[in-house]
């Protein structure tokens, strides 16, 4: 961290002890995985940087914005409209975390069986130790899984400014209009807090900004379907892991960066890995900073991921909203009708999800499938039978790995891995 922000963390109520120890544990892990991995694009300089100060100067950021009057925003899913958040004239940042943390004293507020993400998330609240959530505004829950969705009514005990989304469960006209009438309540929300009115114009950029962030992101999985991969699952992991936090025009920029530098790459057959390195797509549940555990062992196991099937990957930004509508009312539809395709395994039933599995295996030409499960995330785990099933039926070989957040597995893991690697040469 290049200046003392301890002051600022102070100003939030920030635990400064539990901090300082949550910080010294993210920096020696994020430099045993990143920073001694060699052959990296020299763009993911930048994200590296953006790491380094992601409790630092972004945090300093998110104040300034406040103090010139921009709101944040808080989000546990890929289902809030950032289109509408930028149109308010807020800033959306994830809140999700992939760390255990005050483990206790979570256990006292929510059942031990409860996922690691949601007990994470709960865990930087209590432990007082996470300045995107003290510095937001208003945090949006949203009734996904039944773990979030009763998780909230928690959360609501804790948090003065919680406001919570109603998300269809099943594909119908009725879902539709369900998250259609949640989309404009929200935009109201959003409007009350802020005090901005969104009109077209201010949608029309709001929609453009995030395109633009997703098209960018668009690009660099794209790259990934070369053999050799020019980059790193665990890098392009890091990428879609900041986009939560970083400023969406600067986020987007350093991504085509990083692409450039993949496309030259490309063209001179140099890759992070030997060509023809096995090749996997990760499916499954969401991994949150500073989860990558399952990305670290794969790549060290003799395989490279090509391709991320989640909400901090491809689920997560596939779709542009079109931007063509003439009216808030035009262009509100096709923010629905965007987020509508979001295929999260609390829908049911959920058909679209494998198929879009499938067409990844494809596209990025990989050898099998590691899918990734929380512990007692039952929409995830639940799925991976059959969509397991429905895989092997077509031959694409795949690994089906239920873990949390905790160090214990990683032996066990890396044996079962290394012998899934084995078997896919
Ligand atoms: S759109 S995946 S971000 S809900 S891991 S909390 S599902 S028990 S995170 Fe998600 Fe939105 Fe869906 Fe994406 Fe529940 Fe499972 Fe825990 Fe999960």
């Amino acid at each position: 961290m290049s200046e003392d922000y301890r002051s600022m963390w102070e100003s939030l109520g920030l635990d400064l002890t539990a901090h300082d120890a949550l910080l010294g544990v993210l920096g020696t892990f994020y430099r045993d995985i990143y920073l001694t991995r060699k052959n990296r694009p020299e763009g993911m300089g930048y994200f590296d940087f953006v790491m380094s100060e992601v409790h630092g100067l972004r945090i300093k950021e998110l104040l300034e914005e406040k103090v010139a009057g921009r709101k944040i925003i808080g989000s546990y899913c890929v289902f809030v409209p950032e289109e509408i958040v930028l149109a308010a004239n807020a800033t959306l940042v994830g809140l999700c975390s992939g760390a255990d943390f005050a483990v206790e004293e979570v256990e006292k507020v929510l059942p031990r069986n409860t996922c690691a993400l949601i007990k994470s998330s709960f865990g930087f609240k209590l432990g007082k130790v996470c300045p995107y959530l003290e510095a937001a505004d208003m945090i949006v829950g949203e009734n996904t899984c039944d773990g979030k969705k009763k998780a909230y009514e928690s959360l609501d005990a804790l948090v003065s400014n919680l406001y919570v989304m109603d998300i269809p469960q099943v594909k119908s006209e009725k879902g539709r209009e369900l998250l259609k009438a949640e989309f404009w309540r929200f935009k109201e929300a959003a409007e009350a807090l802020t005090g901005v009115t969104i009109d077209t114009e201010r949608l029309k950029q709001g929609i453009r900004t995030v395109n633009a962030k997703r098209r960018a992101l668009h690009r660099l999985t794209a790259l990934r379907a070369a053999d050799p991969a020019p980059i790193s699952g665990l890098d392009a992991l890091l990428a879609s892991q900041v986009s939560f936090y970083d400023n969406p025009q600067r986020f987007t920029d350093a991504v085509n960066k990083v692409c450039d530098e993949l496309e030259k790459r490309i063209a001179e057959k140099e890759g992070v890995f030997a060509p023809n390195t096995p090749r996997v797509v990760v499916s499954g549940c969401p991994m949150a900073v500073p989860s990558w555990k399952i990305p670290w062992i794969i790549e060290t196991s003799g395989a490279v991921i090509v391709g991320e099937e989640s909400c901090v990957g491809e689920r997560g930004i596939r779709n542009l909203t079109d931007d063509a509508g003439q009216s808030v009312e035009a262009l509100m539809e096709a923010i629905v009708d965007r987020y509508f395709k979001i295929d999260c395994a609390i829908f049911t039933p959920n058909p679209d999800r494998l198929a879009h599995i499938e067409e990844m295996v494809r596209a990025y030409k990989a050898d099998g499938v590691i899918h990734y499960g929380l512990l007692f995330c039952q929409p995830y785990l639940m799925e991976s039978i059959p969509v397991a099933k429905a895989l092997e039926d077509k031959g694409i070989p795949i690994l089906r790995i239920d873990s949390d957040y905790s160090m214990e597995d990683v032996g066990q893991l890396k044996t079962r891995i290394e012998a899934f690697v084995e078997m896919l040469r």
